[in-house]
């Protein structure tokens, strides 16, 4: 008897952190193994990304997974019962040829639009992980096959703007990267001094700090992108800690959610700009703050202004969400340009652990930063942290010190940094900036 065979997929519907249904499925091995996940899902998301199964109607506002689960049992699971779940690509192959073989009353679906991205997300990571249990390997070995740990530098939410908190920063997210701690555990701490002292500055403007958005940030109503850019600083400050040298600044503009009509409108601030003159504002920004890594700082399709971003912030990480949606072909086309310096890897922008992977190879390949990434809409799993450690991504951000869907990604972070004592953590030489590659041959 091979144990590793898939003995039996259990799925469910369930709901994220933001209550919005969600798929978990359960793979059983037959030598007796199992692991469940529920799968994430973003509210920015890329036009390019996989896309999910939902059902439409009037149940759940339409955001129902009845379909997705009802493929899980029909159809993924007749087809890989028996499969060595080891064989990552075999698993995750087999259900790309089925999404490609079905036909909805749509027609010949895309992007695994006939399972649903996911069913199929929540399939190939559970059987990963099941895997995993059979060899008792804790994940984050089983991830990185033989290769050595690597702890990675952390990016922590400290504000949400854009779609994911209501309080109307242009921004969607502004992190904080603990760039001179020498451990996991310390950036940790230290992001943490830096959130409390932030958090007293709220309170003495009569704000609420206890109310936070979606990753667990704070989500109070701020005077706009510099404001909040200020705060952070003033916060590492406060902390005993110096801008820049200890604690850096991340940013997520998000900019696909501030395209309207071919312009970029930065609505807190009633201003219309063009790509140049985005590009500008933000380098402005990075000259006043301490700011380390500009993520999506234009819209997904505007591979020119990317083009001028990576010029202009050439000493900062320039970093593609929804530009590249963890898509192995538009990170090539970027590498083949010059554009960005680092791709945000999210295994469900792509639905499946293989894919992600050929994503972090050919990044790793090129010399771009990889950032392993949550989304913000999370669930209690937490086996970002083991994938991250294990596949070296060097950088993770799952959201803020709050809310348990985030700290359960940190949590693993630590027990894992325990075990493994004085592993190697990646620190700020994870980053990678434009002028990092220059001069590299591929
Ligand atoms: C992002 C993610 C996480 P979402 O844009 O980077 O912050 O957000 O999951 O909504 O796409
Ligand atoms: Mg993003």
């Amino acid at each position: 008897m091979n144990e590793f065979e898939i003995a039996a997929l259990n799925p469910v519907p369930a709901f994220d952190s933001r209550g919005t249904p969600t798929v978990s499925c359960e793979v059983v091995l037959r030598g007796g193994a199992r692991a469940t996940i529920v799968v994430p899902s973003g509210a920015s998301t890329g036009a390019h990304e996989a896309v999910e199964l939902r059902d439409g109607g009037t149940a759940f506002g339409g955001r129902g997974v009845t379909r997705a689960v009802a493929g899980i049992r029909e159809h993924i699971a007749p087809a890989l019962t028996g499969i060595d779940a080891r064989d990552q690509q075999a698993v995750d192959g087999a259900m790309l040829r089925l999404d490609r073989s079905l036909t909805t009353p749509e027609g010949r679906p895309e992007r695994l639009g006939g399972l649903g991205a996911n069913a199929v997300l929540s399939v190939s990571v559970a059987t990963a992980l099941a895997a995993g249990a059979q060899s008792a390997l804790p994940p984050y070995r089983y991830f990185g096959d033989a290769g050595r740990p690597l702890l990675p530098l952390p990016m922590v939410n400290i504000f949400s703007g854009g779609a994911h908190a209501a309080a109307a920063l242009d921004v969607q997210d502004l992190l904080a990267v603990p760039v001179g701690a020498r451990s996991l555990p310390e950036a940790l701490s230290w992001v943490w001094e830096v959130r409390h002292a932030i958090g007293a500055r709220l309170r003495e403007r009569g704000l609420n700090a206890q109310l936070v958005a979606d990753e667990g940030g704070f989500g109070v109503a701020l005077d706009g992108t510099r404001d909040a850019l200020r705060l952070i600083t003033e916060g590492i400050r406060a902390a005993g800690l110096r801008p820049g040298d200890d604690v850096a600044i991340a940013i997520d503009v998000a900019a696909s959610q501030l395209l309207h009509d071919g312009h970029y409108v930065l609505s807190e601030e009633g201003r219309t700009l063009t790509a140049d003159e985005l590009v500008a504002e933000i380098a402005g920004w990075c000259r006043d703050f301490p700011i380390v890594s500009v993520e999506d700082a234009l819209a997904e399709d505007d591979w020119a202004g990317f083009a001028t971003a990576t010029s202009t912030l050439d000493s900062q990480q320039v970093l593609g969400d929804d530009l590249f949606v963890t898509d192995v072909d538009r990170l090539r086309r970027g590498v083949a340009n010059g554009i960005a310096s680092a791709v945000l890897v999210k295994p469900n922008q792509c639905g499946s652990l293989s894919a992600t992977r050929d994503v972090v190879t050919a990044a790793h390949a090129a010399g771009y930063a990889t950032v392993l990434s949550a989304r913000s809409g999370e669930t209690e799993d937490c086996w970002l942290a083991d994938l991250s450690v294990g596949w070296r991504t060097g950088q993770i951000k799952v959201g803020s010190l709050t809310r348990s869907e985030r700290t359960a990604k940190w949590n693993r972070l630590l027990r894992i940094a325990h075990e493994l004592g004085d592993a190697e953590y990646a620190g700020a030489a994870a980053l990678v900036a434009p002028r990092d590659l220059i001069g590299r041959e591929d």
